[in-house]
């Protein structure tokens, strides 16, 4: 256990609220804490039952006056968040009360910690590995049911006995490579076939848990959505039909949405974030002008376009041209204004495109009357995007460094095969094998810089 100063903070959000929790962490909180908190049991702080919580009285350590009554509740020893002694003072909620309380703190000497500093302790102490610590703060910021489940799994270590199973076949397979180098004599040397095998079984297991990457991608980050299409066709009143909202600003003038408009939106259990943007045409308005330059961007980022067309008007160069900014994107095409179309042909529209036809939904969003074809979209979307359906017991790798550590896993392994292929003796793959074994335990944390690490808890919150 490695030795820290001792650190507070208030863990829970600023505001008016019911209660605030204040987290103290380190060899002195007990003391620290004791300095203020009085038990109504009549126990000093350092003789409380340990994981049980004593209502006690907060005094001010300068005057004795009352500042709170709380309930504390001391975690004594490796049994805790951080792996050291942690106290938590459940005050009341709202502005002073445990700004008041961490005020006394810092006089008794204890620091405010850092962005994630707590769960930064418990990586260094062994309660989580860096997959874990990286699914605390997924959990957090999850935004979508799926997102919410597939952190939890992360966070119970799932995803680290997936990865950890993989490295195990690796670490057996270098045990057995170097028996035979060191005991020529006792142990048979690994037929090629055996050893190509081994390798194949190892790269197999990769590739399957970088195909849950895009899976796992969507459920942590959601789908960026980006609406575009020409002027009046319909595209703002798509964005509130999806978010069931009047969000977005409709009108008949061709030109209404200026800058982009922005909403999540929750699809079967999928975050969208939702961009609505000016509709892109030539314009001599320079505010126009900008917000068709920022569609043309969103297009560019969008893992999802939403292309509206208006059924009423047909097919024009203009939407043509537009279309061509989204190749190479997801594309459903919103064939809109049905209600009052002459012509609604899906295979005209799918051929004038070179889109598929499953990819074009038939919508009508009139402002006053029925809205048609909301459900089938989001039938689309969740189709596109979760295809399998995803079992209780997945769970998939969710970022980029997760991703990059399997790919330069992967990489090794096809080296390692065109080796034995050209003849290598076996001997020699024992130093591949020991860069793969490194590169998965990036993963876990288990082999990994501390600028990663770094980089890691930069996301996380103060309190966490
Ligand atoms: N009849 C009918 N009218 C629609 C339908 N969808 C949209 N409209 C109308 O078409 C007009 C333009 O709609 P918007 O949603 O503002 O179009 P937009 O694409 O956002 O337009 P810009 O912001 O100007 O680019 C409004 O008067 C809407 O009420 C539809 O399905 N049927
Ligand atoms: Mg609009």
């Amino acid at each position: 256990m490695k030795e820290f100063d001792t650190i507070c903070a208030i863990a829970t959000p600023v505001g008016v609220g019911g209660i605030a929790i204040i987290r103290v962490s380190g060899s002195v909180a007990e003391a620290a804490v004791g300095k203020i908190a009085f038990p109504r049991n009549g126990k000093k702080i350092e003789d409380l039952e340990s994981h049980k919580l004593t209502l006690s009285d907060i005094k001010a350590s300068k005057n004795g006056e009352m500042l709170d009554e709380a309930l504390v509740v001391v975690m004594r020893g490796s049994n805790s968040y951080t792996g050291e002694t942690v106290v938590e003072i459940n005050c009341h909620g709202g502005y002073l009360a445990a700004e008041s309380i961490m005020e006394e703190l810092f006089s008794a000497g204890v620091r405010q910690a850092e962005a994630g500093e707590f769960t930064r302790r418990a990586f260094v102490n062994g309660k989580l590995d860096l997959a874990r610590a990286e699914a605390v703060i997924d959990l957090i910021h999850a935004n979508s049911e799926k997102g919410q489940s597939n952190a939890a799994k992360i966070l119970s270590g799932r995803l680290s006995e997936k990865v950890n199973k993989i490295r195990d076949k690796a670490v057996l397979f270098a045990a057995n490579i170097s028996a035979v180098a060191d005991y020529p004599d006792e142990v048979d040397e690994i037929p090629r076939d055996e050893l190509i095998d081994k390798i194949d079984g190892i790269a197999k297991d990769i590739d399957e848990m970088l195909a849950g990457f895009s899976k796992g991608k969507i459920m942590r980050d959601g789908v960026l959505t980006v609406i575009a299409g020409r002027p009046n066709v319909g595209k703002s009143s798509l964005l509130n039909a999806l978010t069931r909202t009047d969000r977005a600003i409709v009108t008949d003038i061709p030109g209404t949405t200026r800058d982009t408009v922005e909403e999540y939106v929750n699809i079967n259990g999928i975050a969208l974030r939702l961009i609505d943007t000016a509709g892109i045409r030539e314009s001599e308005n320079s505010v126009e002008r900008i917000g068709i330059e920022r569609a043309k961007e969103n297009i560019k980022s969008a893992d999802l376009c939403l292309f509206v067309l208006d059924s009423s008007a047909g097919i024009s160069a203009e939407d043509l041209e537009i279309f061509e900014y989204t190749k190479g994107k997801n594309i459903i095409v919103i064939l809109n204004k049905t209600d009052i179309a002459t012509c609604t042909d899906v295979s005209k529209v799918a051929d004038a495109l070179g889109v598929n036809e499953e990819n074009i939904i038939l919508t009508s969003l009139p402002k006053e009357g029925n809205v048609l074809g909301i459900t089938e979209l989001e039938e689309i979307i969740t189709r596109m995007f979760m295809a399998g359906t995803v079992s209780k017991d997945d769970v998939f790798i969710s970022n980029d460094r997760q991703k990059n550590a399997l790919i330069k896993a992967k990489k090794i392994a096809t080296e390692m095969t065109k080796s034995v292929e050209c003849g290598m003796p076996a001997d020699m793959l024992y130093v591949d094998l020991e860069e793969l074994i490194a590169a998965l335990g990036e993963i876990t944390g288990q082999t990994v810089q501390d600028e990663i690490i770094d980089k890691v808890f930069e996301r996380f919150c103060v309190g966490k």
